[in-house]
């Protein structure tokens, strides 16, 4: 029977995440000892647990079909391997965020990344660095660095860095200030998909459905109110990415109960509109599974 290979970090920021949105998807996997390999045991689909930077190679190299890895390493190897066309991004998972951002001594007074010209930028990204400043029309000398990027400006060896930022802590403990975002990061389901069997293609169109319904459930709300009948058009246009919800009549009351699922996040600000506009008894629920 055809089976699918997923790779996905062993240990790190992406892994636990990882490990959760296949489980989610209603995967399960009977350990090896080594740890490195997992067999799928309901679903045709094994895991491969490695270092994050092997993810995409692992896909360019036919090892695998998939993996999850962040949108930075996938691009900084297809650029290496010239593998643009081969890994397609299936799906965004929403979790890892990061940006790659260009940062500069704090001291230094430049306010725009046209003033690199020439210099020195250290990177654990040298391909995807290069490619994003020369898009800009930048022309910048790459240090490439395996780590600790942002000691470089203080050491001597660099004008300025370009390195992931989450929180910004980082930065500002070494004395470094953003200058510019050259990419926005988080981590994604890629494959290498062309050509597959179509036997791969049928179980990879049945994960990629699954995976569908549990990202639009993490992202959709339940939302249960009261409300006068006269306010369901406000309270309808007040509900994030809600169209058409659904309308009862409450027993002994002039009043209605709506019940709708949004499709967008639901913020506090939005309780409040909708409790200006005459809702009341409102309840936000998760959604746990969903099948378009
Ligand atoms: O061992 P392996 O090679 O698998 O892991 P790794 O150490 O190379 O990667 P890991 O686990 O640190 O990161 C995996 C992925 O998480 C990255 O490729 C990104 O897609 C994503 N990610 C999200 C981040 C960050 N946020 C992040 N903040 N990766 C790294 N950082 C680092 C950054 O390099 C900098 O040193 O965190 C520091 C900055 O963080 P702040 O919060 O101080 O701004
Ligand atoms: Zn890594």
């Amino acid at each position: 029977m055809s089976r699918l290979r997923v790779a996905i970090q062993k240990s790190g920021r992406l892994s636990e995440r990882s490990q959760e949105v296949l489980k989610s998807c209603g995967l399960k996997f009977a350990r090896s000892k080594d740890k490195l390999f997992w067999y799928g045991q309901d679903f045709p689909v094994d895991l491969l647990l490695v270092r994050d930077d092997d993810i995409p190679r692992l896909l360019l190299d036919g090892v695998c079909e998939l993996g999850i890895v962040g949108e930075n390493i996938a691009m900084e190897v297809m650029l290496e391997r010239d593998g643009r066309d081969q890994l397609h991004c299936l799906r965004k998972l929403g979790f890892g965020h990061c940006r790659l951002s260009i940062a500069v001594p704090e001291e230094r007074g430049c306010a725009s990344i046209s003033e690199l010209q020439g210099m020195r930028i250290a990177t654990s990204y040298p391909e995807l660095t290069r490619h994003l400043l020369k898009e800009q029309n930048v022309q910048a000398t790459i240090v490439e660095l395996s780590g600790s990027v942002e000691i470089a400006p203080g050491l001597g060896t660099a004008d300025a860095i370009s390195d992931l930022v989450s929180t910004g802590t980082t930065l500002r403990a070494n004395h470094l200030r953003e200058l510019d975002v050259l990419f926005r990061s988080e981590a994604a389901l890629y494959g290498r998909i062309d050509g597959i069997s179509a036997a791969k293609r049928e179980l990879l169109d049945r994960l990629l459905a699954r995976l569908e319904g549990v990202m639009q459930a993490a992202e959709s709300k339940y939302v249960m109110l009261h409300a006068p009948r006269e306010a369901l058009q406000k309270i309808t246009e007040l509900l994030p990415g809600v169209e058409h919800p659904s309308v009862m009549p409450l027993e002994g009351s002039d009043r209605i109960a709506v019940h709708a699922v949004c499709g967008e996040k639901v913020f506090w600000e939005h309780l409040e509109a909708l409790k200006a506009a005459g809702a009341s008894a409102i309840l936000v629920l998760p959604v746990e599974k969903m099948l378009a």
